[in-house]
């Protein structure tokens, strides 16, 4: 019978033997990484929320721009400021043909990634559960 292997002490394995009985059995070890694959699973998701809120406020920034820009041009004016104005105006035809594409890029994933199962994250890892 081959020698019985053991932890050297405070060995950073330790807390792999869960029910504390000295022994490390492949079910410990099964369990370890189904735990460290759902902290990934789990990562991958509040990534992908902390991304879609991103998205979103860019989305509603780059649209109230788009809103209040005429704003601006006649609070330029109101105020004196006509060469800021002019600058402005000048400036519009681009500004407003920019800002559209990031604001439809934006709708258009959201129409895209809506006919995909909205969390897409699960259908790339699989976590096998075989207690
Ligand atoms: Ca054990």
């Amino acid at each position: 019978m081959a020698a019985t292997k053991t932890l050297e002490p405070g060995s950073e394995w330790e807390h792999l033997d869960r029910d504390g009985d000295g022994i490390i059995t492949d079910e410990e070890i099964a369990m370890e990484r189904r735990m460290i694959e759902l902290q990934d699973l789990r990562s991958d998701m509040e990534n992908e929320d902390k991304k879609q809120d991103a998205q979103r406020n860019m989305a509603w920034f780059a649209l109230f721009g788009m809103l209040l820009y005429p704003f601006s041009v006649v609070l330029a004016i109101w105020l004196g400021l006509s060469q800021a104005g002019e600058i402005l105006g000048d400036m519009a035809a681009v500004y407003f043909v920019s800002v559209a594409a990031i604001v439809a890029a934006f709708y258009g994933k959201e129409a895209i990634t809506a006919n995909k199962n909205s969390v897409n994250v699960s259908a790339k890892k699989t976590v096998v559960d075989n207690r």
